[in-house]
């Protein structure tokens, strides 16, 4: 039996597809298709695919062309399925010709001629073409908006509140309402005071919110922001760019499969300088506190991994003359664990994240928010292990990417529990009213 093997991502699955697998299929008896992970995509630099894995494998099953289908998850498997699974022929589009010519030490390798005039990006922007408002100043937006632009089926088509800076280029700035008339969807940086109006009143209007933490303050407010959500079918999803990095989901999994023994210990650091040297004009030039530009990032990991249900908590900020957070440091006590978060703004220390395990620890660098790398290290340094996970740009664009799927495919992939953006709500309220807290 001649055994044939091509691989692809396969994503929103076309006729180009459809040829190239037949084609493949016609060169022997039994074909085996590999199908891309998602993790091996986004790897690799295709980070705007639309369709989930098992979705992207659903589609080639139903093609009936694949006697059986298997999962490419890393650089450098090709050899071990050929040898694996004793195949003759490995087949590939015309696109990568000379590419796999490495491949020929092991089986024959046929390049096959590329359907012209299609492709999943053009299927991609045909299918949705997403229309996306920018609420919040300029200075927190222009990032998200440059990474915007490099997404297939996102046309952003304004701003609200960046009073036509330069850094947006040509963007038009309107009011919030008519924004919403020109939007299917809005990422919102705003102020936080104003976060829970403008989402509820974008809800209202069926318009998907991409929206920084906290989206309120206080938890029953980001409940009930949730729950109207759900009663007008839109997608609510949180914008902490960090969750969606490879590099940092990976790092959670491998915490929670017990890699560190039972954590004990969490600490996370968060902190920038500030754009103005005078600490008393903080608050006229509109300059985010500690809390504001870093609570949410710096508490995620906390929750993440300890879970909500923390006994006691402390909480110490340095506020300057004009009363603005500067610095604060919060220290919560779970039954078997500790956390330790500092944030701050105007105040500089090392970002870096560490979490402690009773097997060993894992070491995050700064900025560990905006993390490709992190170790995992162990009392015989020999076991010591590194990881590292391509992060484009800020990151702004993983998060993107996840908000298009889930409007498209009408379900939200769950990078952060309802739990969690509640009580980081909640520690943000109880800041904000200085219940308990100490000021120096
Ligand atoms: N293809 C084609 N004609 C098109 C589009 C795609 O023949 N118009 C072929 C590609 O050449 C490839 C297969 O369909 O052989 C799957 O294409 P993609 O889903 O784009 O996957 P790709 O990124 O090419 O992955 O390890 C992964 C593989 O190396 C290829």
């Amino acid at each position: 039996m001649k055994k044939v093997i091509t691989y692809g991502t396969f994503d929103m699955l076309h006729q180009g597809h459809l040829n190239i697998l037949k084609r493949a299929k016609e060169l022997g008896d039994y074909l085996i298709v590999g199908v891309t992970s998602d993790d091996f995509d986004s790897r690799r630099g295709k980070i705007n695919v639309q369709q989930s894995m098992m979705e992207r494998v659903e589609g080639v099953k139903e093609t009936g062309l694949a006697d059986q289908i298997i999962i490419e998850e890393y650089e450098g498997q090709k050899i071990d399925d050929i040898n694996r699974l004793g195949i003759d022929v490995f087949a590939i589009g015309s696109d990568w010709k000379g590419k796999f010519d490495y491949l020929s030490e092991f089986c024959q390798v046929v390049y096959l001629e590329r359907t012209k005039g299609i492709s999943s990006t053009q299927v991609r922007s045909q299918h949705n073409h997403l229309r996306l408002g920018l609420v919040g100043k300029a200075k927190h937006l222009w990032k998200v908006a440059n990474e915007a632009v490099a997404i297939n089926g996102i046309d952003i088509v304004g701003t609200s509140g960046s009073e036509h800076d330069s850094r947006l280029g040509e963007l038009p700035d309107y009011s919030f309402n008519e924004l919403i008339e020109k939007s299917d969807a809005v990422f919102i940086e705003s102020n936080v005071k104003d976060r829970y109006e403008q989402i509820y009143y974008a809800l209202n209007h069926r318009r998907h919110v991409l929206c920084d933490l906290p989206m309120a303050i206080g938890a029953e407010k980001q409940r009930e922001l949730l729950k109207n959500a759900r009663k007008n079918e839109c997608v609510l999803m949180s914008g902490v760019k960090t969750a969606y990095s490879t590099a940092y989901y990976r790092l959670l999994l491998m915490v929670k499969s017990g890699e560190i023994g039972d954590v004990i210990s969490v600490e996370t650091t968060c902190t920038s300088l500030s754009e103005i040297s005078k600490i008393s004009e903080h608050i006229e030039n509109n300059i985010w506190s500690s809390m504001d530009a870093w609570g949410a990032t710096a508490l995620l990991p906390v929750f993440q991994i300890l879970g909500t249900n923390y006994a006691n908590r402390n909480i110490v900020t340095k506020l300057s003359d004009d009363h603005f957070d500067i610095f604060t440091k919060m220290d919560f006590v779970y039954e078997n664990a500790v956390a330790t978060v500092k944030v701050g703004k105007g105040v500089k220390s090392e970002g870096e994240m560490i979490i402690s395990g009773t097997k060993g620890y894992v070491y995050v660098p700064a900025p560990w928010w905006k993390t490709s790398y992190f170790e995992i290290r162990y009392e015989d340094q020999n076991r010591n292990k590194r990881f590292f996970y391509e992060l484009e740009g800020e990151g702004f664009k993983y998060e993107l990417v996840n908000f298009l799927r889930a409007i498209n495919h009408g379900r939200v992939i769950n990078y952060t529990d309802d739990v969690v953006l509640e009580k980081i709500s909640a520690v943000y309220k109880e800041f904000c009213s200085r219940e308990n807290i100490v000021e120096i």
